[in-house]
């Protein structure tokens, strides 16, 4: 599934792109759950006045582009693969985990999902700015990695997935602004040249990899689609998560946190957590 040659592109550029690695038959069966998820959706936004930007916490969730009901649109479904089980296997899709695995050192465990949108016809509001995923959920070791699915096929029109190639060897760049998280870098300000970006474009079932510490983002959609695009997290075992990023966490939940592993022994013991005190 992946040749020691792609590998080494990983490891040496922060990314690789698997062409088409998920059928047509799965991604046509996948399009029609999200198309009934998102009727559903709109269905019940039309019987709800002003609720905020987002409607629920059940961990799946739609977020908006707007708090107001006029112009709302969709930008996101947290957590798919806790809304529907076609998301759910996918999510564990044997083609998918056989990379990862090669790619993250052996062991995965699966962290966050998310079925982005863009907003169409160059309308401003899910542009992505430069970030790097570890910014939002630093570990004890960088073996985690993103993956990307185009539901549909998405061109350089789309605002497909842009890469800086190499950057995962770069630093871990400020995301903050005066002094709150904004979850982006000012790229000027830490002269980062990203005139020499990759576009991750591909036609649907297209996968992408990519580091967590690779700067990334996305621009525009000039088209008149909202470019399906769901990527899932996943972390080695011995990543262990030093935020809570409101994902399956040891702290809050061992049991679920341990429900995530899909290639590795399941932890029994928590003595790696045990401090001794060596205070006199
Ligand atoms: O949807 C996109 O274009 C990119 C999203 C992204 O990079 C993220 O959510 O971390």
């Amino acid at each position: 599934m992946i040749a020691k040659s792609e590998i080494n592109f990983y490891k040496k550029n922060g990314y690789i792109v698997k062409k088409n690695l998920i059928s047509k038959k799965e991604i046509f069966k996948i399009n029609s759950i999200v198309n009934s998820i998102i009727s559903k959706e709109k269905e019940r936004q039309k019987k709800i006045s002003n609720n905020g930007g987002t409607q629920k916490y059940n961990n799946s969730h739609f977020v908006y582009n707007t708090n107001s009901t006029k112009n709302k649109e969709i930008l996101r479904l947290n957590n798919p693969q806790n809304n529907n089980k076609i998301f759910f296997k996918l999510s564990r899709h044997k083609k998918i985990i056989s990379i990862v695995k090669k790619l993250i050192g052996g062991t995965v465990r699966f962290h966050l999902g998310k079925l982005n949108f863009k907003l169409p016809n160059k309308k401003k509001g899910s542009e992505v700015e430069w970030h790097q995923d570890w910014a939002f959920y630093p570990h004890t070791n960088d073996d985690l990695i993103t993956v990307g699915i185009y539901l549909e096929n998405c061109t350089e029109e789309n605002g497909p997935l842009k890469v800086l190639p190499k950057s995962h060897k770069m630093p871990v760049y400020s995301h903050h602004g005066m002094k709150d998280f904004i979850g982006k870098i000012d790229v000027k300000k830490e002269k980062i040249n990203t005139k020499k970006n990759v576009s991750l474009t591909g036609e649907a079932g297209t996968v992408t990899f990519h580091h967590c510490r690779m700067i990334h983002g996305s621009g525009l959609n000039q088209k008149n689609n909202n470019r399906p695009l769901i990527l899932f997290g996943y972390r080695a075992c011995d990543a262990w998560p030093i935020v809570n990023d409101g994902n399956p966490h040891h702290d809050v939940n061992f049991k679920n946190y341990n429900k995530n592993i899909i290639i590795g022994k399941k932890e029994i013991n928590f003595n790696y957590l045990k401090f001794s005190s060596t205070s006199t």
